[in-house]
């Protein structure tokens, strides 16, 4: 068994990082509902921000999209957040929602296009500055719909002519972070559909850049922590936009479909010492609450992740190696199966109790009376970018 007081330093020093988006309405391409006391601007967005990590303690840093969260001065945006106890982190810029990409953004075979996009992300490398966040995080929705649409090939020498662009940009601890998804919008061929693609440029580029696992953007089947095990070991695993997924890009509450599969990807991150800062996995939420109100889903998320986390923490390496060394296949698994059927909450409310928090976060935050408070505050709350 694992060291308890390690473990509960492990569980208090964890970050998870929530996207402003999440707190804004949301839908699909059938609807989009709007929702009471959601944010009007990304000031409210943090202010939500802010409260998740209130309740929570371990999410003290919320994502930002631009142009979504479009502020006149991001300094001024920073040192609110910081007046509410977060900062701000990845910066998600936004090449997908204008007439001009309708045939992508940095691999449009119209060079005046793709001049557009990456001024577009060379303004967020410039955003970052103002706000102190690391990571750039990149994703794009170039790709065909048709055989013969455009040149595969074409496509990926002007993709990597832009990414390079960035790169060379990048200062300090600045880092790209690049993230592959397997389709959606694109329906023949995705630019960046899969992890290998992704890391093949990561390698082309250099060290600050690293491959973003979203865990809705796989094949169903595939075995997503041994990407996450493959690419830690390389020191190119940038981080995560977690989520959930039945079908697709779900972006459902991380954790809600598949416990076992976070507790599997959270194992791999314990083994291979990823939870330490310096490993630089940065791990993010990327969901939309559709149907549910927000703050508590967003609640409810970071406890999922946090919950897998404890049962990770809680597999026993030692006689882990050991079985795997002596070639006992069953001995093995049962370690790990031990670990995961393992009920962490007595342990998590413990650990909350040790940072000076509510033991209970949804049950604390439903008393507190705080959604019926934005709800009467709060009139006329923005879509988040979709459908607005
Ligand atoms: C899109 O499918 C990706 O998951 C993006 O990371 C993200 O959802 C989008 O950029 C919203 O900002
Ligand atoms: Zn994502
Ligand atoms: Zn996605
Ligand atoms: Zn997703």
């Amino acid at each position: 068994m694992a060291d308890s007081q390690a473990v509960r330093a492990a569980l208090r020093a964890q970050r998870i990082e929530t996207p402003s988006w999440a707190f804004g309405n949301s839908g699909t391409r059938f609807k989009v509902f709007a929702q009471q006391g959601v944010p009007r601007d990304a000031y409210e967005k943090v202010d939500d921000a802010a409260t998740v990590h209130q309740y929570t303690g371990v999410a003290p840093s919320v994502a930002l999209h631009i142009p979504w969260d479009k502020v006149d001065d991001y300094a001024a945006l920073a040192a609110h957040a910081r007046d509410r106890g977060i900062t701000l982190g990845a910066i998600n810029p936004n090449v997908f929602q204008e007439d001009d990409y309708r045939l992508g953004s940095v691999c449009n075979p119209d060079p005046a296009v793709r001049r557009r996009a990456l001024d577009h992300l060379l303004e967020c490398v410039d955003i970052m500055a103002a706000t102190g966040s690391r990571d750039l995080s990149l994703w794009f929705a170039d790709g065909t719909n048709y055989p013969g649409q455009d040149s595969i090939t074409a496509r990926q020498d002007r993709l990597s002519e832009a990414l390079h662009a960035v790169y060379e940009r990048l200062t300090g601890d600045q880092r790209m972070l690049l993230e592959y998804k397997l389709f959606e919008p694109a329906f023949y061929a995705t630019d960046l559909p899969d992890w290998g693609t992704s890391f093949a440029h990561c390698v082309d580029l250099g060290p600050r850049a690293r491959v973003l696992v979203d865990t809705g953007h796989h094949a169903p089947g595939t075995n997503i922590e041994f990407i996450v095990a493959f690419l830690l070991h390389r020191s190119r695993l940038g981080g995560f936009h977690f989520n959930s997924r039945f079908y697709a890009d779900d972006d459902l509450m991380a954790g809600a479909a598949d416990p076992f599969q976070l507790f599997r990807i959270m194992t791999e991150i314990v083994l291979g010492r990823g939870l330490d800062p310096a490993a630089g996995v940065a791990f993010m939420l990327d969901q939309c609450h559709n149907i549910e109100p927000k703050i508590p889903a967003l609640i409810r998320s970071v406890l999922n992740v946090q919950e897998a986390t404890a049962k990770a923490l809680l597999v026993d390496a030692e006689a882990l190696r050991k079985s795997q060394v002596d070639g006992d296949v069953l001995g093995a698994n049962e370690v790990v199966m031990d670990a995961y059927n393992t009920d962490v909450r007595p342990l998590l409310a413990q650990v909350r109790q040790d940072m000076g928090i509510d033991p209970d976060p949804i049950g604390a935050y439903r008393r507190s009376g705080h959604q019926d408070r934005i709800a009467a505050q709060r009139v006329g709350g923005n879509a988040a970018g979709w459908g607005a």
